[in-house]
């Protein structure tokens, strides 16, 4: 914060108080600058990580750093340029590439700030969470929410890669984080097709048991529902499509139990958009990362173009005007906190009136 003198030459008095202020670790507000700029200051940059990058630099990875105990995941992390060098995507939240070859087993763990995977290439991989073997293929999207146990293994003889997304930033400026290692022994197990919390809160749309498997014990933060798939999600856009003939649909991944996020920090979205006109130039407070599942487009953010294509993943920081436009039928999935700023009554958004011109 900087700082500023009260003009006031001369006055051997009013410097002796400063003095003495600042020996007693205080700051007077008076002379204090930038604490209430009009609207937020945002470091933080739109970028654009392509995947032909990420995945290949994934790979090699993969053939030259073994996964072991310390280090754990093999998981390229994106460093928002704007953070000086920071390796978190945007100011609250954490994007990465992680990359499981065959045969490999990421070890147990777990850790308060709340993870998500978006899968993109593969298949056969299984996470256990808390005990719960969740199956995992491209498209799906599974949680891993605070706290809970994870460990990943893929005994096929493909790699699997998919998108990390984490609210470490967020956790960490709480000065929350914690972390334990899991147990050294693996499980190893016949993986169910269908996970006990499909199978409890997947059954069919609009229903959720009348006790769950907790019985009486108060519900999770997060929503009990672990893996979303890929033909749910694009069933519903499909849909959707249908119901308003327009060019583009969204739906949000939800807490069955409660239609709250599916975890309390980080809010998850799919879209649709076939080719047709610009969506409306939007800016809100929170920032989020989206991911190019399939499909080409182009993203305006506080105009710069950023041509997106699938796996390629873009942060767009708070407050920057943000429009897509599809030049094939695309699917994007987005992270973001969302959830956190509606908590805190911090949620703002505005629909720019025209679009901005791109540089
Ligand atoms: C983590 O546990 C995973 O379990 C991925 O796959 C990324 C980034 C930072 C800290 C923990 C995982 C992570 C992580």
């Amino acid at each position: 914060m900087s700082t500023r003198r009260f003009a006031a030459p001369d006055d051997p008095a009013l410097d002796q108080l400063y003095a003495e202020v600042a020996e007693a670790d205080l700051q007077p507000l008076w002379t204090q600058e930038g604490l209430m700029p009009g609207a937020p200051p945002i470091t933080d940059v739109a970028h654009l990580w392509k995947w032909k990058t990420l995945r290949g630099l994934a790979e090699s990875s993969g053939s030259l750093v073994p996964i072991d105990r310390g280090g754990d995941r093999r998981v390229l992390s994106l460093s928002n340029p704007g953070l000086g060098g920071l390796p978190f995507a945007t100011t609250t939240l954490w994007g990465a590439v992680q990359y499981l070859g065959p045969g490999e087993v990421a070890p147990a763990h777990h850790h308060t700030p709340a993870a998500l995977r978006f899968v993109l290439e593969g298949e056969g991989v299984w996470t256990l969470v808390d005990g719960d073997p969740v199956s995992m293929s491209p498209g799906d999207l599974v949680l891993t929410p605070s706290w809970r146990w994870h460990e990943h293994h893929n005994p096929g003889d493909t790699p699997m890669l998919w998108f990390d997304g984490l609210d470490i930033p967020m956790v960490r400026a709480l000065d929350a984080v914690f972390f334990e290692d899991g147990p050294d022994e693996m499980t190893n197990r016949a993986v169910d097709p269908v996970s006990s919390a499909e199978q409890w809160y997947a059954g069919a749309p609009g229903l959720v048991p009348v006790a769950g498997p907790g019985g009486a014990a108060a519900p999770p933060a997060h929503s009990p529902l672990l893996a979303y798939r890929w033909a749910g999600t694009d069933q519903a856009l499909t849909a959707q499509l249908a119901a308003t003939g327009r060019s583009d649909a969204a739906v949000r991944f939800t807490d069955p139990t409660s239609g709250r996020d599916v975890m309390p920090t980080l809010r998850c979205e799919m879209h649709r958009l076939l080719p047709g006109p610009r969506t409306p130039s939007t800016r809100r407070t929170g920032s989020s990362v989206w991911v190019t599942f399939r499909g080409a487009a182009r993203a305006v953010v506080d105009g710069r173009a950023f041509e997106l294509e699938a796996g390629d993943m873009l942060a767009v920081p708070s407050w920057t005007g943000f429009d897509l436009e599809a030049h094939e039928p695309t699917d994007l999935f987005r992270v973001c906190d969302t959830p956190v700023l509606e908590a805190l009554g911090l949620y703002r958004e505005n629909t720019l009136d025209r679009h901005q011109d791109v540089s």
